[in-house]
């Protein structure tokens, strides 16, 4: 089958899942991987990028399955080292994961940029297809909660995401330039189809649509835009989307996604992929101008993510 070059769009556990099962069936030509980078912080001195490692190391079948992020196989030396000394260890960096901390970290310091050190992981990771970040430029998530304004890993993984959200803004955003690397994609007209995977729609994907000049660029160019429902049955399958949603009074519904992207990227989904468990929404989800579609989006086996693959790309085919 033939097939133009398809961008796919993701955050950490869910949407790599998704971006994997594309890589079984297209080549490093034909699908290239724009990850959110707001998820980053500077943690013990060291440049901690989570979407874009879970993603590196999903696509290098080296990741925790267990944990859902860091590597498999890992040890905790350096943590159980680091916390007799006293030292900050609410966030979990694995001895094997701290290397591609340090790498990165050295690198930026000697003056690369993201993108350019990301593809260079990603090739001694042995990983064909190309991984971009969404920008060298810092963009950070503030959780805004009923503990305040939170970074988004103060939020996610030091507490637990126990506080009450009440909307997210990201810190950067209106400077960030989209990745050079992804634009010269979409200014060349090379795309052929947009992946929206299921990752949190507020905190993973918003970021990335979100930055100056993409969501007007992919209207522009007419590129067809799936996304697949990161809620299945008024369940998130992974991380806290279907905690915010309820927090935001929001139904916690694949329906309710399709609306969020109808607001906020009006035009922009050609198609929605929802679970064959949510088929009773199709015609809400039609009535926002957007085709929905049922499949069986929970992915557990390396089978699973292909077949979602499949029926992704078939439906941008069509
Ligand atoms: N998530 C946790 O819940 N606890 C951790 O201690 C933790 C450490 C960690 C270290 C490196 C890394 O790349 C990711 C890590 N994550 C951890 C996951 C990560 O912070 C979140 O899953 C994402 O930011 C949400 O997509």
């Amino acid at each position: 089958m033939t097939r133009g070059k398809y961008l796919a769009l993701t955050g950490g556990v869910g949407g790599a899942k998704l971006a994997l099962g594309l890589t079984d069936i297209l080549t490093a030509e034909q699908l290239e991987i724009v990850v959110n980078t707001a998820d980053d912080f500077c943690h013990l001195g060291l440049n901690i990028c989570p979407d874009i490692d879970t993603l590196l190391y999903t696509l290098s079948e080296q990741n925790n399955q267990q944990l859902g992020w860091g590597l498999a196989g890992e040890s905790w030396a350096a943590m159980d080292a680091l916390e007799r000394l006293g030292g900050e260890t609410w966030f979990r960096l694995g001895d094997r994961d701290l290397a591609t901390h340090l790498w990165r970290t050295q690198a930026l310091s000697a003056g690369a940029g993201l993108s350019e050190v990301t593809l260079d992981l990603a090739k001694r990771m042995g990983i064909a297809h190309r991984v971009h970040p969404m920008t060298n430029d810092p963009v950070r998530t503030l959780v805004h909660s009923d503990e305040g304004d939170l970074p988004f890993q103060h939020y996610f993984v030091r507490r637990q995401c126990e506080p009450a959200v009440s909307g997210f803004s990201f810190r950067g955003l209106d400077a960030a330039s989209v990745n050079p690397a992804v634009s010269k994609l979409l200014v060349g007209k090379k795309i052929g189809g947009i992946v929206i995977c299921p990752s949190n729609p507020f905190v993973s994907v918003d970021p990335i649509l979100k930055l100056p000049g993409l969501y007007e660029a992919l209207i522009e160019f007419q590129i067809p835009v799936v996304a697949v429902s990161p809620i299945v049955a008024g369940m998130a399958i992974k991380g806290p989307a279907a905690k915010m949603m309820g927090e935001l009074n929001m139904p916690v519904t694949a329906l309710a996604v399709a609306q969020h992207y109808a607001q906020q990227y009006p035009g922009l989904l050609k198609h929605f992929v929802i679970d064959q468990s949510d088929v009773t929404l199709v015609p809400q989800i039609n009535e926002l101008g957007i085709a929905a579609v049922t499949t069986a989006t929970i992915m557990n086996t390396r089978q699973d993510k292909k077949a979602l693959a499949d029926f992704v790309l078939h439906l941008m085919e069509s």
